[in-house]
């Protein structure tokens, strides 16, 4: 199967997991994209009824498109179930997000969440952390001085630019800092020194969030709690 066979695999299997009057969190990504697709397909064929929250101008649109009634998380007063995507899961369920530049209102609604899935083709399975670089949201005021103090960290930081070489720009008009780590043996240890760094909005690091993860294995789906 090829890799986005998988991925609407598990974002069609993610979708059957919503019950009617959810509120649900929706995620950023390719994979999130066939899971509301698919929650479309059930609000315009048996009427289902739910409230989105989206994690990106980008679902916002995609729900909107497809008749999901759409508000952001300080409008609901609560999210049942967030699905989203990922782009690396560790042996403990610990995860790297932020691929697609989401990472910090992803966090946002998924800590604002009952419950959390993550729908993933096999490829981001990994038996540690780190082979993706970690993206860190930051603010454009200082980042040339924080870049220069990750750089003497060893933690080999990179600004992500789009094709025509200008730097990425969040939702939040913030910058992405990719860290090319290799591995990381203590996710923890290092989500505690992000987290005291000034201009540091969030990191990818999403450590004792998800519930279930769902893989897309070429012999089908596989639900992991
Ligand atoms: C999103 O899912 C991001 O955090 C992550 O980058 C992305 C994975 O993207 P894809 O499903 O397209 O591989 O939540």
């Amino acid at each position: 199967m090829t890799q986005d066979e998988l991925k609407k695999m598990v974002g069609e299997k993610a979708a059957t997991y919503v019950e009617d009057g959810m509120v649900v969190g929706l995620g950023t990504g390719s994979t999130v994209k066939f899971m509301v697709d698919a929650l479309g397909k059930r609000v315009a064929e048996e009427g289902l009824k739910i409230i989105g929250v989206p994690t990106s101008d980008r679902t916002a649109a995609q729900g909107r498109q497809l008749n999901i009634p759409i508000k952001n998380v300080d409008e609901v007063d609560h999210i049942d179930l967030t699905i989203d995507g990922a782009d690396q899961i560790d042996k403990n369920f610990q995860g790297i997000k932020g691929g697609g530049a989401a990472h910090l209102f992803e966090k946002i609604v998924a800590i604002n969440s009952k419950r959390n899935i993550w729908i993933v083709d096999e490829s981001k399975m990994a038996a540690k952390l780190g082979s993706f670089p970690l993206p860190l949201e930051v603010i454009p005021y200082g980042s040339q001085q924080l870049y220069k103090r990750l750089a003497a960290k060893q933690l080999n930081p990179n600004f992500r630019k789009q094709a025509n070489g200008d730097l990425v720009q969040t939702d939040s008009k913030n910058y992405i800092i990719d860290l090319k780590l290799g591995t990381i043996d203590d996710p923890f240890g290092l989500a505690d020194y992000l987290n005291r760094q000034v201009g540091v909005v969030e990191h990818g690091l999403f450590l004792n969030v998800v519930n279930t993860v769902i893989v897309g294995y070429g012999d089908g789906p596989k639900v992991l709690e």
